[in-house]
């Protein structure tokens, strides 16, 4: 038991909860592809879950679309609406058969999926009526693989993508991500790192591109390349990459031909320009709309997309990098062809335990914007803390934009329903690895399979999707998936505890970013630093980013601005990213902000050592080997995160020389031992 299955386990079900057997329908009309794994997928998860013989009178389940399956065809279900992707699943009046049915053969395969999750996690199944369609059109991995294989901030081993080997070596692996992927509706995977080499887009690196492409496809996903904004020069022998030069564009033009001969329904581009040193249309005095536009030409009569990244910062350090994407973005509202979509990390600042939402959602009524947010956990304790980040997304989701006043959720801007968009995205950059188990982790799973689900579906509920993991990916058994689903909740919020309480951010170690750093300072960029995000002195700590600091808040709505800028309205949560205040500051608690920040560290030392008590007591409902998987690891996240309250604890004190609240332990070693701690090591820098 090494976590390969994920949660398409399909293991025999308790007696309790097995439903009757069932078999699949006869076999249908016309067959294809996607079909033959929706059959395939049905009879595997059937006879798994139920290894019993189905009875002669058993009830049967119905799968395809009106051109595969004469019932189905018959039945005139309302299909209309679907879409390309929708499903329905529903017993008809007899009681004995259920059809799964959609437009497309993919929309049979993902209803498939929905089946098989219900009896996974012991849901009834004996009448159903559901009714799925995705809300976002484009459901994407962003893979930061690089083509040695080494994965940017990756923690699970290394790319699964054999560069080497491909096109010829067809790892069999290709399929089971794709499977993986498809049962949780994921549909495209950019497949290198968004800090892109060019010879990605040579021809041999296409071929290997194809090649995944074709073991990808019937699983409905698409392939995707980063696109180094540079490539004309590299790999097109011209001297400038201008996005307004005829050369330059007629370049991209024959790139994107020669990419569509081998890969016929390639998705598109993404591409990082401007940011951290990476070239892009600004070299040339151009705007990110000239230079995507361009792009977005090249692919366009393919039916491909291009997403531009507004993770952005220049050379020149502004007072408050948090305000940067927003001003290099909004003024280009109106301006980008239809066919780009602007991404958008969750926050404006990087991935952070905590950030409020960008502010650059809801503010670009007219340009197609995605939310991308980060899988793997660079900023959380890489692959070894649990921390389940579906309460992080969906508290983005729902954060209230009031763009078109109250209601107006970041989830209603990336579904397009608030500007109409007429594309939507959601992008997610992958934890997925060579490791046996994937991602590093067991519980890292199910921060893919969460992704997969809200991107499906915003406003889905994390809670609700966390409690399909576990029970698909340990065991239905209520005695679990209760404490399992408690642990997974509060485990994002314990990471926040223990390293950036209170609206803290960028507090971690400096270039690998594990560990606490409260103490960087210097080098290359101020914006690097630790000591340029919390401002701690003597009297305070905290970002006046109010009309009274760097004023970030003033590219939020007037509504959202006042949330954040009231210290009677703000939300704790997000206090010192908004204000810098004094130590003494009265918090709701009644303890004063020192006292508070204290309290929350070891609050946060606490909750890990809640999750493993909690963990403890579940052996009996999972295999030895995950169990004590999972228990090592949450002795590593116990140890680290005193570390990261001791640290931080020590900094801090050294700056305010305030005594600690009553009860709180000093730390162990002096503030110099702390920041004397190393990890040159780390993976995935
Ligand atoms: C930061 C990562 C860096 C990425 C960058 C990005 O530290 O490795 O290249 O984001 O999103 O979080 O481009």
């Amino acid at each position: 038991e090494d976590g390969y299955d994920l949660w398409l386990r399909y293991r025999p079900l308790p007696q309790a909860m097995r439903t009757e057997p069932r078999i699949p329908g006869p076999p249908s009309m016309s067959s294809s592809p996607a079909l033959d794994l929706a059959q395939g997928e049905l009879q595997r998860g059937l006879s798994g879950l139920n290894p019993d013989e189905p009875g002669l009178d058993a009830p049967t389940i119905e799968l395809g679309t009106p051109k595969s399956s004469a019932l189905v065809a018959g039945l005139k279900l309302p299909l209309k609406d679907l879409g390309d992707e929708g499903y329905l699943i529903r017993t008809l009046a007899d009681g004995k058969t259920t059809v799964i049915a959609a437009n497309t053969d993919i929309g049979v395969l993902y209803g498939v999926f929905h089946y098989l999750r219900l009896m996974q996690t012991g849901a009834r199944t004996d009448k159903l009526d559901v009714r799925s369609v995705p809300k976002v059109r484009y459901r994407l991995l962003n893979h930061w693989d690089n083509l040695d294989r080494s994965v940017e901030r990756g923690y699970a081993g290394q790319s699964l993508w054999d560069w080497w080997r491909l096109p010829d070596v067809k790892d069999p692996r290709y399929l089971d991500y794709a499977r993986a992927n498809a049962s949780i509706g994921i549909n495209g995977a950019v497949l290198n790192n968004v800090n892109a080499k060019s010879d990605s887009l040579t021809a041999p690196y296409i071929a290997k591109a194809a090649a995944l492409a074709d073991a990808f496809r019937p699983y409905g996903i698409k392939v995707y390349l980063s696109a180094r904004f540079s490539s004309p020069i590299e790999i097109g022998g011209l001297k400038t990459a201008d996005p307004l030069d005829p050369a330059v564009r007629a370049f991209w033009k024959a790139k994107a031909d020669e990419i569509y001969k081998a890969i016929p329904d390639f998705g598109g581009f993404l591409v990082k320009a401007n940011s951290e040193g990476q070239p892009g249309p600004q070299d040339y005095g151009r705007t990110h709309a000239d230079g995507a536009n361009m792009l977005a030409q090249a692919v366009g009569p393919h039916g491909g997309i291009v997403m531009w990244r507004a993770f952005v910062y220049s050379h020149e350090q502004p007072d408050d990098r948090a305000k940067q994407g927003y001003a290099e973005f909004k003024p280009f509202d109106g301006q980008f062809a239809e066919n780009v979509i602007v991404q958008v990390k969750n926050g404006a600042i990087d991935f952070q335990p905590r950030e409020p939402f960008h502010p650059l959602f809801g503010a670009m009524p007219k340009t197609n914007l995605g939310l991308e947010v980060q899988v793997t956990k660079e900023y959380l304790g890489f692959s070894t803390h649990l921390a389940y980040l579906g309460p992080m997304w969906e508290e983005v989701l729902k954060a209230d934009t009031f763009a078109a006043g109250p209601g107006s959720t970041v989830a209603k801007v990336v579904d397009g329903k608030l500007h109409g968009y007429s594309r939507t995205l959601m992008a997610g950059v992958a934890n997925i690895g060579t490791d046996r188990d994937w991602s590093g982790s067991q519980f890292d799973q199910a921060n893919w399979y969460a992704f997969g689900r809200l991107a499906w579906d915003p406003e889905a509920s994390s809670e609700a999707i966390a409690r399909d993991w576990a029970a698909m990916t340990f065991s239905p058994d209520r005695r679990f998936t209760g404490p399992a689903v408690a642990m997974m909740m509060g485990s994002r919020e314990a990471v926040v505890d223990y390293m950036t309480p209170i609206g803290l951010h960028h507090l971690m170690g400096r270039s690998h970013h594990y560990g606490p750093g409260p103490w960087v300072s210097g080098g290359e960029r101020a914006d690097w630093t630790s000591v340029y995000y919390h401002k701690a002195d003597k009297a305070g700590i905290g970002f006046d980013r109010t009309a009274s600091g760097s004023n970030a808040v003033a590219q939020y709505t007037p509504p959202a601005a006042a949330g954040f800028s009231d210290l009677s309205k703000i939300d704790e949560k997000d206090l010192l990213w908004f204000h810098h205040l004094p130590w003494t500051y009265p918090t709701r608690s009644g303890r004063p902000l020192w006292d508070e920040l204290v309290t929350r560290y070891s609050r946060g030392v606490r909750s890990v050592e809640g999750m493993q008590a909690s963990w403890a007591t579940l052996a009996p409902y999972v295999d030895p080997e995950r169990h004590a998987q999972v228990a090592i690891y949450l002795a590593i996240q116990r140890r680290e995160a005193q570390w990261w309250r001791d640290a931080s604890v020590a900094y801090f004190q050294s700056i305010n020389g305030l005594p600690l609240p009553k009860g709180e332990a000093p730390p162990p070693l002096p503030l110099e031992a702390y920041e004397r701690m190393q990890f040159p090591y780390a993976p995935g820098i």
